[in-house]
C-alpha cells in the first residue's frame, strides 16, 4: 500500500506491537489521555491484533480503507456514474438485523436492568467475554475510532472511542459520528465510554475472509451502565457493531441521563416554518422501521410549509436555562431502511444517496447501481439479490433484504437544519410518539399536560418490523419506542420522564401528541396517505401550540375538529375521514385492560402517576362507553 509510509514499533506499553501510520495520522503520542493509552494496551493485549490503525478521519484515510475493502471484495464500488464514491456491502443470511435477545445490560443487579432487558452478572459477563475476546483479532488489523457524539464542544456531546477489527465498521463510523482527530483533540484528559466490537472470527496467519465475517453461534452484545463500557462479540451488522448509535447514544446514556437528569431519546428532530416564516422544532419516538427517517425527511405537500432536518434517529435532550428542553441530534449520518424509499415517499432521501454512501443488503443493477422493493415498480432486468444472487438461485429471496439500510452523511441531506451543528441544540415544542397500529388507535390526538403525555409514552405498542430479528407484524409494547434501548429499569424510566415536570416550569415543557399514520380498512389497505401527507398533522400540531387550531376532548385526549385539520385535495371520502379521527371506546378499553396487565411486569417500580392516569382514561371511556341496553 503505498500511502503507508512506515509501520512502526513506538511506545514502550506497546514495543512489540506495530502501528499502521499514514502521512498526518494521529500518531501514538497524540494520545494524552492516560485511560484511552492503557485501554488500548489492555484490548492489545486480549485481543492480539496483527496491527493497530488511530483513525484520524480524514479523507486519505477513509479512500485507503475503502480501497483495501474492494480488494478485498468486502465491498462492491457502485457505478461512479450514477451514485459517486458510493459502495454495496453483503452481510450474511445470519447477520442482518439487531439481536434482542443476544443484547444485554449487565447492571450490578438485576433489579437495575428491569424485567424488559436481558441480564448477566457484570462479573461472569466479563469473564466470558474475556474469554470470547482472547486472542479474536489474530489476523486482522485492530482499529481505533475516537469519536464525538454531538457537535464537538456541545455541553450536551461526549466522546466515544470504539475499538473495533472491521474496517466496514470504521467507514460506516465516520459517516455516523464526528470522527478522528478533531474528537482525540476534544477528549483531552477527560472521560470517554470505551466500545470493543469484534466481528469474532480470528485468521489464520496468510487468510482472508471468505465473505462477511461474524460468529452467529457467539453474539453479545453487552453494556456495562455503572462503568459505562460496551463490549460487542460476533456481529457486523447496524445496531450491534456501530456501536456509537443504540449501544452508546441509548443504552448507556439513558442510564447517563438518568443520574444527570436529561433524556436520550429513540427519536428524530425536526425544524417546522410556517408559510409566515415562524419555526418550531418538534421531536418524535416511533419504533424501528415506524417512520422517523421518512418524517424527519419530510417535503410537506402544503404550500409554503417547510421541514428541516436535525436528526432521523436519537435525540439527547436537556433542560436550558430558559427552562425549556434543547435537543442535539448525536449522530452525523443517517443509517435509514432502503425498502420503501422512492422518490414518492421520501425525495430529500433519494436527493441524500445519490452520492458518498455506503448500502447495506440491497439488489445490484447490471449498470452498477442499486436496487430495492418500493424504489420503482419492477426490478431491472438480471438485478441481483443481496445475497449476490439472480435468476433462479434468487427465486425465493426479495432482492432487498428488508432490514437493507444505506449510511449517509446527515450534512448531504438538501432539507439539512442550519442548526444541525449548533452545541446549544434545538428547543423542543412538540414530542410526538407513534408505531404501526392498523387499528384503535387514531391519527392524531393530543395530551393533556406532561404527565398524561408521559402516560402516552408508556402505552406506546406497535406492529414488528425487519429492525429486529423476531416476529413482523406481530403487535408488542414499545414504551416510549424504547423497550430495545433503555439501559435500565423501564420503571425508573417512566418516573425519569416524570420528574421533569418538577425540575422547572411545566408550562415551558413540550406539548405530548400520539400519531397513527398506519391505520387500515377492512382489506389491509392503509386508510391514511402517509409520507408527505404526514405534513398535515404537523401542520395541525404547529398550529395548536400557536392556539390557532381547535380540538374537542375525548376520553383519550384532545383530537382535530373536522376543519381544523387541513385535507385540502387530499380527496378522502368523510367514512375514511371518521374513521382516521374516531376514538373506537370499545376497542380502547379493551386496551386499556392490556394495559393493565402488561403494567404488572415493572412491580413496585411502577409510578402510581401512570396507574392514576390509566383509571382516569378508563373513567373517561366509560363514561362514554353505551350502556349495553342503549344498544337494543
Ligand atoms: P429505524 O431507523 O429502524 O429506527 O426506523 P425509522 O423509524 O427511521 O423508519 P423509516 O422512516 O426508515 O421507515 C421504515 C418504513 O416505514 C419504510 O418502509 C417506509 O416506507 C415506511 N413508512 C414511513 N412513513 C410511512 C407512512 O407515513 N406511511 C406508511 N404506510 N409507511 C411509512
Ligand atoms: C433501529 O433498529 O432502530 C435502527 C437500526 O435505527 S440499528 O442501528 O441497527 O439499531
Ligand atoms: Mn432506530
Amino acid at each position: 500500500m503505498a500511502s503507508i509510509k512506515r509501520v512502526v514499533s513506538v511506545f514502550c506499553f506497546l514495543s512489540c506491537f506495530s502501528f499502521r501510520e499514514m502521512d498526518g495520522s494521529v500518531v501514538l503520542k497524540d494520545l494524552q489521555n492516560d485511560k484511552l493509552r492503557l485501554w488500548i494496551e489492555e484490548v492489545q493485549e486480549l485481543c492480539e491484533p496483527d496491527q493497530i490503525h488511530i483513525c484520524d478521519g480524514t479523507e486519505e484515510e477513509n479512500a485507503l480503507l475503502l480501497k483495501e475493502m474492494v480488494e478485498t471484495k468486502s465491498l462492491i464500488p457502485l457505478h461512479g456514474k450514477f451514485r459517486p464514491n458510493s459502495f454495496l456491502a453483503r452481510s450474511s443470511f445470519e447477520d442482518v438485523a439487531r439481536v434482542e435477545d443476544r443484547t444485554f445490560i449487565c447492571s450490578s443487579s438485576i433489579d437495575d436492568a428491569g424485567p424488559t432487558n436481558n441480564w448477566k452478572d457484570p462479573n461472569e459477563m466479563k469473564s466470558l467475554l474475556k474469554s470470547l475476546f482472547k486472542g479474536c483479532m489474530r489476523g486482522r488489523t485492530m482499529y481505533v475510532i475516537p469519536f464525538s457524539m454531538g457537535p464537538i464542544g456541545s455541553s450536551i456531546a461526549q466522546i466515544g472511542v470504539e475499538i473495533t477489527d472491521s474496517p466496514y465498521v470504521v467507514c460506516n463510523m465516520r459517516i455516523m459520528t464526528r470522527m478522528g482527530r478533531e474528537a482525540l483533540n476534544a477528549l483531552k484528559d477527560q472521560d470517554f465510554v470505551p466500545c470493543l466490537h469484534s466481528v469474532g472470527v480470528p485468521l489464520e496467519a496468510g487468510k482472508m475472509d471468505n465473505g462477511w465475517p461474524c460468529n452467529p453461534q457467539n453474539k453479545y452484545i453487552v453494556h456495562f451502565p455503572q462503568t459505562k463500557e460496551i463490549w460487542s462479540y460476533g456481529s457486523g451488522y447496524g445496531g450491534n457493531a456501530l456501536l456509537a448509535k443504540k449501544c452508546f447514544a441509548l443504552r448507556i446514556a439513558s442510564q447517563m441521563g438518568k443520574e444527570e437528569g436529561w433524556l436520550a431519546e429513540h427519536m428524530l428532530i425536526l425544524g417546522i416554518e410556517n408559510p409566515d416564516g415562524k419555526k418550531k422544532y418538534f421531536a418524535a419516538a416511533f419504533p424501528s422501521a415506524c417512520g422517523k427517517t421518512n418524517l424527519a425527511m419530510l417535503q410537506s405537500s402544503l404550500p409554503g410549509w417547510k421541514i428541516t432536518l436535525v436528526g432521523d434517529d436519537i435525540a439527547w435532550m436537556k433542560l436550558g436555562e430558559d427552562g425549556k428542553l434543547y435537543a442535539i441530534n448525536p449522530e452525523a449520518g443517517m443509517f435509514g431502511v432502503a425498502p420503501g424509499t422512492s422518490f414518492q415517499t421520501n425525495p430529500n432521501a433519494m436527493e441524500t444517496i445519490k452520492s458518498d454512501t455506503i448500502f447495506t443488503n440491497v439488489g445490484l443493477t447490471q449498470d452498477g447501481d442499486v436496487w430495492w422493493e418500493g424504489m420503482d415498480k419492477d426490478p431491472p432486468k438480471n438485478c441481483t439479490n443481496w445475497l449476490g444472487d439472480m435468476g433462479e438461485a434468487a427465486l425465493d429471496q426479495k432482492i432487498a433484504h428488508p432490514n437493507a439500510r444505506y449510511t449517509t452523511p446527515i450534512k448531504g441531506c438538501p432539507t439539512v437544519d442550519p442548526a444541525f451543528d449548533d452545541p446549544k441544540g434545538v428547543p423542543i415544542s412538540a414530542i410526538l410518539f407513534g408505531g404501526r397500529r392498523a387499528s384503535v388507535v387514531p391519527l392524531v390526538f393530543e395530551s393533556k399536560n406532561w404527565r398524561h403525555g408521559t402516560f402516552l409514552g408508556t402505552i406506546v405498542s406497535s406492529e414488528g418490523t425487519a429492525a429486529a430479528n423476531g416476529p413482523i407484524g406481530k403487535l408488542r409494547h414499545d414504551p416510549f419506542a424504547m423497550l430495545p434501548f433503555c439501559g435500565y429499569h423501564m420503571g425508573d424510566y417512566f418516573s425519569h420522564w416524570l420528574s421533569f415536570e418538577k425540575r422547572g416550569d411545566p408550562s415551558l415543557l413540550p406539548t405530548v401528541y400520539y400519531v397513527n399514520w398506519f391505520l387500515k380498512d377492512g382489506s389491509g389497505s392503509f386508510l391514511w396517505p402517509g409520507f408527505r401527507e404526514n405534513g398535515r398533522v404537523l401542520k395541525w400540531i404547529f398550529e395548536r401550540l400557536d392556539g390557532t387550531a381547535s380540538a374537542e376532548s375525548t376520553p383519550i385526549g384532545n383530537m382535530p375538529t373536522p376543519t381544523s385539520l387541513d385535507l385540502n385535495d387530499l380527496n378522502l371520502s368523510i367514512e375514511t375521514v371518521g374513521k382516521l379521527l374516531t376514538v373506537d371506546v370499545g376497542a380502547w378499553l379493551n386496551e386499556v385492560e392490556e394495559l393493565k396487565n402488561y403494567y404488572k411486569i415493572f412491580g413496585e417500580k411502577f409510578p402510581s402517576e401512570i396507574v392514576e392516569e390509566l383509571h382516569l382514561l378508563e373513567a373517561a371511556l366509560v363514561d362514554k362507553n353505551p350502556k349495553p341496553t342503549e344498544s337494543f
